[in-house]
C-alpha cells in the first residue's frame, strides 16, 4: 500500500521549477496510481510563517496557491488537498519529534546554513522556526504514514533527516509508529534561475526575471527567456559545469517539450548543435508557453471561484485531520501521553 505526500510553500504562485520539480510529478502520481494508492498535498502555511510574511498577502497567497494546485490537475476527489494550518496534528507531532531532533544535526542541514549565511552577526534575528523547519516537514511526512515522497532535488537533505527520526523514534520507544519514507527525486530535479544559472530558480528571489511563474502570459515568457543568461561561446552544447545557462535552458526545453523524441539532454542539444542562441531561447519560449499555456487559463477562472476554493480546502482538511489522527493515536501511545 503507497501514501504519497508533498508540499509546497503558498509564498507566491508557483514557477516552472515548482512544477518540474515537483507539481507536474504529483499529478502524474494521482493519473498513474494504483487503486490503493493514498495521495495527500498539502499547501504547508506553516512552513511559510518561518520567515516574516504581511498576513493579507500570506492570505491571498494561499488562496493563489490552491487555485493552482487544482489548475495544474490535481482532483480533489482523487488526492486530499488541504492548508497545512488546518491539520494541528501537524504541529503536535512536530513538538514530540522536537524532543527527539539533534541540534547538531539540524544545524549541518544546507538551506540552513545557506539562509543563515548573510545573517552571521545576529543570532538575535535568527529564529528559531528556521532552525526546526526540517522537523516540521519531518512532522508534515510522518504523521500521514507517507511511504512515497515527490520533491526536488533542494529536499532530498530534509527527507533524509525525516527518516531518520522516524527510525530514531521508532527505535526509542520499541515502536512501529512511524514509517521511514523513499525520496522521490523528478528527472527535472534542479532548474536553476534564468539570470543567476548557479542559483535554483526560486520564489524568494528578489528578481522577477530569475523566474517563470506558472501565470506569466506568453509575452511575459518570451520577454524572461530572451533576457536570460548564456555566454558568449559559439553553437550549442549541454555542459552544466562550463555552460550553466545554455544547459538550464537545454534542460527546460528537454522537460518541456512533449514531442521530444530525444533521451537526453545531449541529444537534443546535438540536435540544436548548428543554431544560434536566438533560435534556442525561441524554441524554449515555445515548449514552455504550450507547458504553462492551459495551466494558465484555468487558474484564471478557479481564482473567483471562491465557494468552490473553500469547498476543496474544508473538504480536503477533514480527510487529512483522519489521516494524521491515526499516527497521533500511535505516537501519543508510545510516548506515554495517551
Ligand atoms: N528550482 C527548482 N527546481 C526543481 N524543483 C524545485 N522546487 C523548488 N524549486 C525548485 C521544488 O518545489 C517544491 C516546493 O518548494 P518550495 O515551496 O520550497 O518552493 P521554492 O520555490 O523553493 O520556495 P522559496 O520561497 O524560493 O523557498 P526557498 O528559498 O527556501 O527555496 C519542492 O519539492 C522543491 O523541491
Amino acid at each position: 500500500r503507497k501514501t504519497i505526500f508533498s508540499g509546497i510553500q503558498p509564498t507566491g504562485v508557483p514557477h516552472l521549477g515548482n512544477y518540474l520539480g515537483a507539481l507536474r510529478q504529483w499529478v502524474d502520481v494521482q493519473d498513474n496510481a494504483a487503486p490503493n494508492t493514498t495521495m495527500i498535498y498539502s499547501l504547508v502555511d506553516l512552513h511559510a510563517i518561518t520567515v516574516r510574511q504581511d498576513p493579507k498577502q500570506l492570505r491571498q497567497w494561499k488562496k493563489e496557491s490552491l487555485s493552482m494546485l487544482l489548475a495544474i490537475g490535481l482532483d480533489p476527489n482523487k488526492s486530499t488537498i488541504f492548508h497545512q494550518s488546518d491539520v494541528p496534528a501537524h504541529s503536535e507531532l512536530m513538538w514530540i519529534l522536537s524532543c527527539q531532533a539533534s541540534t547538531g544535526y539540524l544545524g549541518r542541514m544546507t538551506q540552513w546554513k545557506d539562509k543563515t549565511a548573510n545573517e552571521k552577526d545576529s543570532s538575535e534575528k535568527l529564529k528559531l522556526g528556521l532552525f526546526s523547519y526540517p522537523v516540521l516537514q519531518a512532522a508534515d511526512v510522518l504523521v500521514h504514514r507517507a511511504t512515497h515522497v515527490p520533491v526536488g532535488h533542494d529536499q532530498a537533505q530534509h527527507l533524509e533527516f525525516a527518516r531518520e527520526v522516524a527510525n530514531g523514534f521508532n527505535h526509542t520507544f520499541g515502536t512501529d509508529a512511524l514509517i521511514p519514507p523513499e525520496t522521490l527525486i523528478s528527472p527535472a530535479k534542479r532548474v536553476m534561475s534564468l539570470t543567476d544559472p548557479l542559483a535554483k530558480m526560486s520564489k524568494s528571489h528578489p528578481n522577477p526575471k530569475s523566474r517563470i511563474l506558472l501565470t506569466d502570459s506568453e509575452e511575459v515568457i518570451r520577454s524572461k527567456v530572451k533576457a536570460a543568461v548564456t555566454d558568449s561561446i559559439d553553437g550549442i552544447t549541454y555542459d552544466p559545469e562550463r555552460r550553466p545557462g545554455v544547459s538550464n535552458l537545454i534542460d527546460i526545453l528537454y522537460h518541456t517539450d512533449s514531442r521530444s523524441a530525444y533521451s537526453s539532454q545531449e541529444e537534443s542539444a546535438k540536435d540544436l548543435a548548428g543554431r544560434s542562441m536566438r533560435a534556442l531561447k525561441e524554441r524554449v519560449a515555445d515548449t514552455v508557453e504550450s507547458t504553462v499555456k492551459r495551466i494558465r487559463a484555468s487558474y484564471e477562472d478557479l481564482l473567483h471561484d471562491e465557494f468552490y476554493l473553500d469547498r476543496v480546502a474544508a473538504e480536503g482538511a477533514e480527510k487529512a485531520a483522519k489521516s494524521a489522527a491515526v499516527t497521533m493515536k500511535a505516537v501519543k501511545n508510545a510516548v506515554g501521553l495517551a
